[in-house]
């Protein structure tokens, strides 16, 4: 059960406290407030700006001449095509800039590429496509930063073309009327983090020359996008997903309001949340699994019969998806548990015939959160495997990528996120010459960050209010985590299917308020009634029958003062050992036990049978209670080991360990992990 490494922000409680002064705000959400960066009236003026001032279009690039050649084109009465992308962000641009385009009677259309055939942006084939609907004039959205080709073949083709588009440019501009990106390098924008439908929706303000109608019209749609797209909430996209919120709680386009009742919010106020967890991973779904356009159709829809079909539709695809999601994920999780030596390297490649290429940047992310390190999952189509990669913070999976280029067909992305293609004959030793990389490059371990410490007596509704006023939280601005430390676990229960959550009750010594919070997904948990443990939490709110009530919520947990430094490198020596790298002297005293500690850890085991295999932190912890920070956890994990490659300890169905009856006498030194400790030297 491998865990992030914690860390609390440091306090500075007198600007806190001038700042709750200043704005007469609650001075924990002051605290919270500065923790995040927001330290300068400056900034902190922006932060609670609700006037409806809106940053001019125009200081955009390019947005004059974008705005006069579109005119032109409605005047004319040219065929226009806005052309989009499959995502949410890229669905969502669409239907805002299609949406004002018809309302100003252009003759316009719009197309968007299907993930599995056309893959991203514009490509000489979907430019074919375009021409031969009789278009003229194609106007971006959320893309075509980076068609520099297809600029030239839309020349070719007698058309014209204007790029809107959020991403960061190449080597080239592409050579067309104008390029609307708030992120080009020869421009300085005032605001430069719009997502895609952001972009499009400052494009609207421009033509329509005033900003008014047209937020009162689309921010609700325009918020959809920039939550999904993961675009920080500071700026103007703050000020564009709180307003569209408030449209979204007043008046809800059909569309939108049959995606809220497939999932089950349509009687509930939405905030970010609703909008991440419950609309964009259906119309994400419908370019996953089929076609975009038809979520696309959906939020056009006028009326609610035909809206609620649709949805209905979109609803299937990400049911769909959620099953492609979860087999392709424990697929991978069989094959890293077969292949030790793949799963112990610091970035997991893991490929599979026929997964589906829509989710691979989903399981990826997920299969991320349980390994803790950088993952790429590629699905093997025979001549090509194809895939997706997510990182950590402070690790450029980008650029490891690229120290490996001669070996790939594509590759492209961010940090944090990018896309590949290789020859099948050539994975086994991609994995081998990126994880060079990797042991050559600073190793990082990915981190939980604790704006405060709280005790857990203090955890109320009043908090929930106010930091409510930071809201909406996503990217850029999360929703604040707080960390409770020493407390004492009352109850542990089980909840859901097959009790995979857990029900916690807890309190903390001195105080007599007991907590509940709940724990998602933790089928492995080990802890029990009694035991002393830190958590990470953060807060939401429950409404139910008019009720609200406080729901904590439960992100990590560790044994009580655990020292992660100590941890993380303990981990890391571990997999380093079983990756078959050369250890030093002083690391292989580190990981070897001796006898005693061996014997140690064995009666604690057949004491307390049933422990999954995989807490180890915790099995460690409770056999070495003082000498914690002493004994390296990496000494527990190879005991673990050796006793299961000895057969002196089993795990069942579900890996929890059991403990067979050992008649005859093994030798210690037997085990192969031991063995090849000493050869490793
Ligand atoms: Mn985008």
């Amino acid at each position: 059960m491998s865990r992030k490494k914690w860390t609390v922000q440091k306090l500075n409680k007198d600007l806190a406290s001038t700042i709750a002064e200043r704005y007469s705000i609650d001075p924990l959400t002051a605290l919270l407030l500065t923790q995040r960066g927001f330290d300068t009236f400056d900034k902190l003026d922006e932060f609670f700006d609700d006037s409806e001032e809106w940053i001019d279009p125009f200081l955009l690039p390019d947005m004059e001449k974008a705005v006069e050649r579109i005119n032109d084109a409605i005047f004319d009465g040219e065929r226009i095509c806005v052309y989009g992308d499959y995502d949410c962000d890229g669905v969502t641009s669409t239907t805002i800039l299609y949406s004002y385009l018809e309302a100003q009677g252009a003759d316009v259309t719009y197309m968007l590429p299907e993930r599995e055939r056309d893959g991203y942006g514009l490509s000489n084939q979907v430019v074919d496509r375009i021409a031969a609907t009789g278009t003229k004039l194609i106007v971006t959205v959320d893309n075509g930063i980076s068609a520099v080709e297809e600029a030239k073949y839309i020349k070719e083709k007698g058309m014209e073309l204007v790029v809107t588009d959020h991403h960061l440019e190449g080597d080239e501009l592409p050579d067309c009327v104008a390029i609307v990106d708030p992120h080009r390098n020869d421009w300085d924008c005032p605001f430069e983090d719009y997502a895609g439908c952001g972009v499009a929706l400052k494009l609207c303000c421009a033509m329509e020359g005033s900003n008014e109608e047209v937020m009162q019209e689309f921010a609700d749609i325009a918020a959809v996008g920039t939550v999904a797209d993961m675009v920080p909430l500071v700026g103007e996209n703050r000020k564009i997903v709180l307003y569209g919120l408030r449209l979204l709680n007043t008046y809800r386009k059909p569309g939108i309001e049959a995606i809220l009742e497939k999932a089950g919010l349509s009687d509930k106020t939405l905030d970010s949340t609703s909008i991440s967890f419950g609309i964009a991973p259906r119309i994400n779904a419908a370019g996953r699994m089929g076609t975009a356009e038809r979520a696309l159709d959906l939020l056009l829809a006028d009326d609610p019969y035909s809206a609620s079909e649709m949805a209905e539709e979109v609803n299937v695809m990400n049911t769909q998806r959620h099953t492609e999601e979860d087999k392709i994920f424990s697929d991978a999780i069989a094959y890293l548990q077969d292949h030790p030596d793949v799963a112990h390297l610091p970035i997991l490649v893991v490929s599979g015939k026929g997964w589906h290429e829509g989710v691979l940047g989903i399981v990826a992310s997920k299969l991320l959160e349980r390994y803790l390190r950088p993952v790429i999952v590629l699905t093997d189509k025979g001549d090509l495997c194809k895939g997706s990669a997510r990182s950590i913070e402070g690790f450029s999976i980008y650029d490891a990528m690229n120290s490996c280029r001669d070996m790939l067909n594509t590759f492209g992305g961010h940090e944090l996120a990018a896309g590949m293609s290789i020859k099948p004959e050539l994975l086994d030793e991609f994995r081998v010459k990126i994880n060079e990389y990797a042991y050559e490059n600073q190793s990082v371990y990915p981190e939980t960050r604790i704006d405060c410490k709280l005790n857990p007596a203090g955890l109320s509704l009043d908090v929930l209010d106010s930091i409510r006023m930071m809201e909406p939280f996503g990217t850029g601005n999360t929703s604040p985590v707080f960390g409770l430390y020493g407390v004492v676990l009352d109850s542990v229960q089980g909840m859901g299917n097959e009790g995979r959550h857990k029900k916690l009750t807890f309190h903390k010594d001195g105080t007599y308020t007991q907590v509940n919070g709940i724990f998602f997904n933790q089928p492995e948990f080990p802890y029990q009634r009694g035991d002393k443990v830190d958590l990470v939490v953060t807060l939401g709110r429950n409404e139910y029958r008019g009720n609200v009530s406080l729901s904590v919520y439960v992100r990590d947990i560790r044994p009580a003062g655990s020292d992660d430094d100590a941890m993380a490198a303990s981990e890391q020596l571990f997999d380093k050992m079983l990756a078959g790298r050369v250890l030093s002297e002083e690391e292989v005293d580190r990981l070897t036990p001796d006898r005693s500690y061996f014997a140690g850890l064995y009666r604690y085991l057949k004491a307390n049978e049933g422990v999954p295999y995989s807490a180890y932190e915790y099995i460690h912890k409770k056999v070495h209670p003082v000498e914690n920070a002493l004994t390296p956890l990496c000494k527990t994990q190879v005991t673990l080991l050796a006793m299961r490659e000895l057969g002196l300890l089993t795990t069942d169905d579900e890996g929890r360990i059991r403990i067979p009856n050992q008649e005859a006498k093994v030798d210690l030194a037997e085990a192969p992990v031991l063995q090849k400790l000493h050869t490793n030297r």
